[in-house]
């Protein structure tokens, strides 16, 4: 199961790590697929360590935040299939499986997922070190960190719809900064005010 490395303090010894979070490109591609200036609700730095567990995110799941959202993956360190990457399908590829077995906000089995697609299907995070994904986990079926065999280290940012319908616990990291973020790094950018601090 991924392991949170990511400080608070983090975010104003190294600007940068805010700096991409919240970088045009990436606010761009999120506002484009929501349809709307997003909010920042997590940023992470996961480790997932070894493990041969099968619980909890190393199932297939959807998440529920919202009926969109928009997850970016940054590789932190080369990632194969060693290093228990993302596995997803595409949204008409788990829609398949929800007509099959029905939609569940539970975890699927795999037996029930390979029962209505095929593994070909699957699609992993898998890349060099700088490579990322946006992907909609609240639409594509989704594990990661299963079966490694060496450590992965990947940068997380969750975003989602200001107001999304379920905002979720909050986020250890940015929680306590949002508003000294904004003054002491974004002051006069009503955009990134709305991405970091936009309330609940
Ligand atoms: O990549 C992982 O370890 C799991 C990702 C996941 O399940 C999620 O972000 O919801």
């Amino acid at each position: 199961m991924p392991i949170n490395l990511l400080e608070t303090d983090d975010l104003f010894e190294h600007r940068a790590l805010i700096d991409l979070a919240v970088h045009d490109d990436i606010l761009a591609a999120v506002t484009a697929y929501l349809g709307q200036v997003p909010r920042l609700y997590n940023v992470m730095f996961w480790w997932s360590p070894p493990s041969q567990t099968l619980t909890g995110s190393q199932r297939y799941h959807y998440d529920h935040r919202d009926t969109r959202q928009a997850k970016v993956f940054i590789n932190l360190s080369d990632v194969t299939e060693e290093n228990g990457p993302l596995h997803f399908l595409k949204p008409a590829d788990s829609l398949k499986v929800d007509a099959k077995v029905g939609y569940s906000q539970g975890r699927y089995t795999d037996e029930e997922v390979y029962g209505a697609v095929s593994k070909s299907d699957v699609l992993t995070a898998v890349g060099e070190a700088g490579r990322g994904f946006i992907v909609d986990t609240a639409r594509c079926l989704h594990y990661g960190s299963r079966g490694n065999r060496s450590d992965r280290f990947i940068l997380l940012l969750n975003f989602a719809r200001v107001n999304s319908v379920d905002p979720g616990k909050g986020c250890v990291v940015l929680d306590p900064v949002r508003k000294r973020l904004v003054r002491e790094f974004y002051d006069s950018d009503p955009v990134r005010a709305v991405v970091l601090d936009s309330p609940l």
